[in-house]
C-alpha cells in the first residue's frame, strides 16, 4: 500500500509531557480531521452525483480515531475498527487515494478489490483486519487475535513456516506485546458479542484497547432505548482486570491521553480497557437517512457545536497556534489532496467480472487434490496415536476413537493447533488432573487432549456458540489453527451469524488478504431414541448453501479419520459434522491407519457397487441404504449401487453422473427434512444434466417436514428407516 507522508501518524513519544499536546502536534492532529471529513464532504457529493454508490461518514468520531492511532503502532498491534474509523484509518496510513479506490468500487481498492462498500476498511500491511457491516462481530475476532499473539510470544517454535499444509500459506508476525484496537458505536454494544468479548478479554486479561464511540444514536434509535440507564460506562464497569476511561470524545487531547493511559495497561500485560467517548453525529446515520425525520432542531444545533473539527479550529485559533490564513490554507492542501485522489479513483480500473468467484476459496491449497490422497492401509502392529493405552491398529477401531487418534496425531504434528469449545479439556482445574479420568467433551471425542497437549492448547471456552467461532477466526487471521467443537449441531445457531457472515466470507470480502482456515466439529443427527428435537437436529444444506465453507459428513471410522485430517491440513475453514450415532456404531470400525492418512475432499465411494439404480446419501443413513440394499437384492432382485458422498461441498458430481449414466434411476437419500433439504440440489442438478440418461424421474427420501420428537415411535416414524428407502427402491424400480 502506497504510504503517503501527509497520512503519516504524530509520534506519541514525541509529546511535551502529560496534559499538553505539542503546538505541532495539535496541528497535525488538526489536519487529518479536516482530511477525513472533506473525505467523507467529497464522497457525499459523488454520491449525489452517482458515481460512487454507498456513502456514511466518519464526522464527529474524529478526535476519537485519531486519538486511538496516536496511541498504537501501525502494522505492530492490530486493528479491528468498524466504518466510522475513517480518521483512525488515514492516521494509520490508510491513504485518500486508497479510501477512494473503496468508494468507487475499483480493482485496485487495497481493502476487498470492489466488492465491499467503503468504509469496511482492510489492509495487510497495516494490521486492519477485513471487516463487515454486521456490528460487533469482530469484537470477538480481536480477542482471539489477541490470544494468537499471546500464544505465539509463549511458544514461538509455532510460528515456523511448514510445508505439506495450510502454514505454507500463512505467515506469522507477533511481538509479545501488541496490542488490538476494536471499536463499536453505542448501539452496537446490545449485541450478544459485545458482552461475549468483554467477558472473555477480562477473564484472560488480554490486551485489548475495545473503544465505543457514542454518538447517542444507532440510526434513529437513542442510546436510552439501547442501553439501560443510558451510559454503556456504568453497565460494564464491574468486569475485572480493565482500565476504564470515559471520555469527552470530541476532544483530541482528551482521546490522545485516553488511549494512551489505555495502551499502556494492555502492553504492559495488566488486561483489556474500554474507552468510552462521548462524540457527536453532525451527518445523519449514512446518505440513506435523514435525521431531520427523529431528531429536534435544538438538540442537532447543540451537536454541532461540540463538533471535534469546530472545538479544535477554536483552539488553534485560541492559542495562536495557527492564523485564520493559515488554517484556509492547511484546508485548501486537504480539499486538493482529496480531489486527486477522487479524480484518480474515477479513472482507475473496475473490477473484472471473470474474477468474481476468485477467492472464495483458498488459490494456494486445494483440498480436493491428490495432496491429500494418501489413503494407505494401516501397519499391523502400529499404535494408535490416541491416549495414553492405545491399542493397536489390527483391532477394529469406532468412529469416536480414530477422530480422536487424528485430533492427537495433528496436534503432535502441528503446534499452531489450538482445540477449545464447552467441556473439551479434560478438566479445567489441572489440580484435579492426577485423580480424574477426565471429560474430553460430552461425547469425549477429544479425550485426553489437554492432558497430552496441556490448558493452552486445549481449554474449556464460556457456554456461547459465537464466542467459539468468532475467538475461532481471530485465531486462524493470525496464522493458527482452531480446531473448535460445537457440542451439539441443534445449538449450533448463535454461531450461525459468525460462520456465515464472517468465517466463510474473510477470503472473498477481503479479495484473498484475510483468511480464516480453521475447522469447527460438530455432532449431528437422530437416531438416538430419546434425543428429541434439542439433540438430533440436522440440518446440512443450512451450511451448504454457504459459499466458502467446506462441509464433510462421514460415515464410518476410517472416512472420519482420513477426512479430519484434511479438515486440519487444508487452507479453508471446514464444517466437519460428525453423526452422533455412528461414533461408536459396530457399522464402520476401523484399525487405525496411521498418522499420514489423508482422504481429499470430493471424493465419493462406491460403498455398494450395483447395475439396476444408483442411490446417493451420506452420514447415517449410509448403513441404512445398506440394509435396505441388502433386502432389494434378496427380496426383489433389485441391484442398487450406493455412492457415500463424504463431503457435501464440495461433492463428487463425476461419481453420481458416472454412476446414474450406468443404471439410469437414482435415489438421494438422506436424514434432513425432504423440503429444501440437500438433496433438492442433488435431484435438480441430475434432472437438468442428465435428463437424456433417466429412465425414471429423481427420486428423494428424506425426514418428514417436522422436528425429531422425543418418543421412539415418533421418532421411527419422521426418520427415514430403512423400510422407506427400500419402499423407494422398489417403487422407483418398478416406474
Ligand atoms: C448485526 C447488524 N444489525 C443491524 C445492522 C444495520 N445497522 C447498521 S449501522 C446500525 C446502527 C449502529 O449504531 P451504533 O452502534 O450506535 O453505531 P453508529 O452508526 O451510531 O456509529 C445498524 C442498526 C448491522 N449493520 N448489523
Ligand atoms: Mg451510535
Amino acid at each position: 500500500m502506497e504510504q503517503k507522508a501527509s497520512s503519516a501518524r504524530v509520534s506519541v513519544s514525541a509529546m511535551d509531557g502529560p496534559g499538553s499536546l505539542s503546538p505541532q502536534q495539535l496541528v497535525e492532529i488538526y489536519r487529518l480531521m479536516v482530511l477525513s471529513r472533506r473525505m467523507d464532504d467529497r464522497e457525499i457529493l459523488l454520491k449525489r452525483q452517482q458515481k460512487i454508490f454507498f456513502q456514511i461518514s466518519g464526522a464527529g468520531h474524529e478526535a476519537l480515531g485519531l486519538g486511538a492511532a496516536l496511541a498504537m503502532r501501525p502494522g505492530y498491534d492490530w486493528f479491528f475498527p468498524y466504518y466510522r474509523d475513517r480518521a483512525l484509518c488515514l492516521a494509520l496510513g490508510f491513504t485518500p487515494a486508497d479510501m477512494m479506490l473503496q468508494a468507487v468500487g475499483a480493482a485496485t481498492d487495497p481493502a476487498s478489490g470492489g466488492r465491499q462498500m467503503p468504509t469496511h476498511w482492510g489492509s495487510r500491511s497495516l494490521n486492519i483486519v477485513s471487516l463487515s457491516a454486521a456490528t460487533s462481530t469482530q469484537l470477538l475476532h480481536a480477542v482471539g487475535c489477541a490470544e494468537a499473539g499471546r500464544y505465539f510470544s509463549r511458544h514461538p517454535e509455532a510460528a515456523a513456516k511448514a510445508e505439506g499444509d495450510y502454514r505454507a500459506f500463512r505467515d506469522v508476525t507477533f511481538h509479545g506485546d501488541e496490542v488490538v484496537y476494536a471499536s463499536v458505536g453505542e448501539g452496537s454494544t446490545s449485541q450478544g458479542e459485545f458482552w461475549e468479548a468483554m467477558s472473555t478479554a477480562s477473564n484472560k486479561k488480554l490486551p485489548v484497547v475495545f473503544c465505543v464511540e457514542d454518538n447517542g444514536y444507532a440510526i434513529s434509535t437513542p442510546v436510552e432505548v439501547n442501553t439501560s440507564g443510558g451510559n454503556i460506562s456504568r453497565l460494564v464497569a464491574n468486569f475485572p482486570n480493565f482500565y476504564f476511561a470515559e471520555i469527552d470524545g470530541t476532544d483530541a487531547e482528551a482521546s490522545v491521553r485516553a488511549f494512551e493511559a489505555a495502551v499502556a495497561h494492555c502492553r504492559a500485560g495488566r488486561g483489556p480497557a474500554f474507552v468510552h467517548g462521548h462524540c457527536v453525529r453532525p451527518y445523519s446515520h449514512s446518505l440513506s437517512d435523514d435525521d431531520r425525520l427523529y431528531r429536534s432542531k435544538t438538540e442537532r444545533e447543540a451537536d454541532a457545536l461540540r463538533d471535534p473539527l469546530v472545538k479544535l479550529r477554536a483552539r488553534l485559533l485560541r492559542e495562536n497556534v495557527l492564523t485564520s490564513v493559515e488554517i484556509e490554507a492547511l484546508e485548501h492542501a486537504q480539499d486538493h489532496e482529496v480531489s486527486e485522489a477522487a479524480e484518480r479513483a474515477l479513472e482507475a480500473p473496475l473490477p473484472l467480472v471473470e474474477e468474481i468467484t476468485k477467492h472464495v476459496y483458498s488459490e494456494d491449497l486445494d483440498p480436493t487434490s491428490s495432496a491429500f490422497a494418501t489413503e494407505q492401509a494401516a501397519e499391523p502392529g502400529t499404535v494408535a496415536g490416541g491416549k495414553a493405552g492405545s491399542v493397536p491398529s489390527s483391532d477394529p477401531r469406532t468412529m469416536a476413537d480414530l477422530l480422536n487418534a487424528c485430533l492427537h496425531d495433528e496436534m503432535r504434528r502441528d503446534p499452531r493447533i489450538v482445540v477449545f469449545g464447552q467441556d473439551v479439556a479434560d478438566a479445567s482445574r489441572e489440580a484435579a488432573l492426577p485423580e480424574v479420568k477426565g471429560k474430553g467433551g460430552v461425547f469425549k471425542l477429544t479425550s485426553g487432549l489437554q492432558r497430552e497437549f496441556g490448558s493452552e492448547r486445549v481449554f474449556n471456552s464460556p457456554l456461547a456458540e459465537a464466542n467459539i467461532v468468532g475467538r475461532a477466526i481471530g485465531y486462524s487471521i493470525r496464522g493458527m489453527k482452531p480446531v473448535v467443537e460445537v457440542q451439539f449441531f441443534d445449538y449450533i445457531w448463535p454461531a450461525y451469524h459468525q460462520i456465515h457472515n464472517e468465517l466463510s466470507l474473510m477470503r472473498w470480502r477481503s479479495n484473498g488478504q484475510w483468511a480464516c482456515p480453521l475447522v469447527i466439529r460438530v455432532p449431528i443427527g437422530g437416531y438416538l431414541t430419546g434425543g428429541a428435537i434439542y439433540h438430533s437436529q440436522s440440518g446440512e444444506s443450512l451450511f451448504t448453501h454457504i459459499p466458502g465453507l467446506r462441509v464433510v459428513m462421514p460415515s464410518n471410522a476410517l472416512d472420519a479419520n482420513g477426512l479430519l485430517r484434511t479438515a486440519i491440513r487444508c487452507d479453508d475453514p471446514v464444517l466437519f459434522l460428525e453423526h452422533k450415532r455412528l461414533y461408536r456404531e459396530p457399522y464402520g470400525r476401523a484399525p487405525y491407519p496411521g498418522p499420514e492418512f489423508a482422504i481429499p475432499f470430493g471424493k465419493a465411494k462406491i460403498v455398494r457397487p450395483g447395475a439396476d439404480l444408483t442411490l446417493v446419501t451420506y452420514g447415517a443413513l449410509v448403513p441404512r441404504s445398506l440394509q435396505a440394499a441388502e433386502r432389494a437384492q434378496r427380496e426383489h432382485g433389485i441391484d442398487v449401487e450406493i455412492l457415500d458422498l463424504r463431503t457435501l461441498n464440495p461433492y463428487d458430481w463425476e461419481a453420481i453422473a458416472t454412476s446414474v449414466r450406468k443404471t439410469s434411476r437414482v435415489i438421494v437419500a438422506h436424514e434432513d427434512m425432504l423440503s429444501w433439504g440437500y438433496g433438492a440440489e442433488i435431484a435438480a442438478r441430475i434432472a437438468d444434466e442428465l435428463f437424456e440418461d433417466l429412465d425414471a424421474p429423481v427420486r428423494r427420501v428424506g425426514a418428514l417436514d417436522t422436528f425429531v420428537a422425543y418418543q421412539p415411535i415418533l421418532e421411527d416414524a419422521i426418520l427415514p428407516q430403512p423400510e422407506t428407502i427400500l419402499k423407494a427402491i422398489v417403487d422407483l424400480k418398478a416406474y
